[in-house]
């Protein structure tokens, strides 16, 4: 059988979700460190849309983040559920995923890229909008947005908490504030740090920032920097 390989960039968040998926569920995996942004045809024979992630396994390649982490959960099955069993669990799960990609995502890429100072104040708010709510409706007890199992949303959500924490703050002088509405909110963010398989895709802060600047500049040629440019969905 052959071996299954992760193709990510060590900077991407949606490839980090796919990478702590793996690790979580104690896969067997090569990680392969890809250029997405070259687009050779030995790359987009892996993945057409060449986007990192992908993971490739027993021949078939699977692409997108939040499909990436369904899918390792569904064929690796163990007692590390990545998704509850229970139906309307899962749909609930789901729903919090897509909030993070479509609420929360957007906004924190429109806050590092927007230009107009007022723009990035409409923007702030949005972010700060969607994390209260998404921190409303986490379970109770905790400490992950489930409860006591690190799962998929914790996934969806950590790489995105951790570049609003060095990134942001960096380049925006902008957090998530530590006040009472969002104290559930950085109780979660504290416990998901303590995670083994988040802890081992962590990239070194300064790396991250040097990285970012180009997001911080407006600069940035990717797919996401192109779409929160021109206001269309991200990729
Ligand atoms: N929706 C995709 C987005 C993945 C994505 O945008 N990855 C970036 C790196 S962080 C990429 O591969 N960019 C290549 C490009 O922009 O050409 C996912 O969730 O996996």
């Amino acid at each position: 059988m052959s071996v299954t390989k992760l193709y990510n960039a060590w900077f991407c968040p949606f490839g980090q979700r796919a990478w702590i998926a793996l690790i979580h569920k104690g896969v067997d995996f090569e990680y392969v460190e890809q250029n997405p942004y070259d687009k050779t045809p030995e790359w987009l024979a892996v993945n057409p849309r060449g986007l990192v992630p992908t993971i490739v396994n027993n021949g078939h390649s699977v692409y997108d983040s939040f499909i990436c982490v369904e899918y390792v959960d569904e064929a690796w099955p163990n007692s590390k559920n990545l998704l509850p069993k229970d139906p309307y669990q899962r749909a609930w799960a789901r729903i919090w995923s897509d909030h993070i990609s479509k609420k929360i995502v957007p906004s924190y890429y429109a806050v590092l890229m927007k230009k107009n100072e007022e723009e990035r104040e409409h923007y702030k708010q949005e972010l700060l909008t969607a994390v209260s709510l998404i921190s409303d409706n986490m379970s109770e007890e905790g400490p992950f947005f489930l409860g006591t199992d690190f799962g998929m949303v914790d996934i969806m959500l950590a790489p995105f908490a951790q570049r609003l924490d060095v990134v942001m703050k960096h380049f925006r002088n902008f957090g998530i504030p530590d006040n009472e509405m969002f104290a559930r909110y950085h109780r979660w963010w504290k416990a998901v740090q303590e995670v083994p398989s988040f802890k081992a895709t962590v990239q070194p802060e300064e790396k991250l920032r040097n990285l970012y600047q180009r997001y911080a500049d407006g600069t940035a040629t990717s797919e996401v920097g192109e779409a929160i440019r021109k206001g269309t969905t991200l990729p």
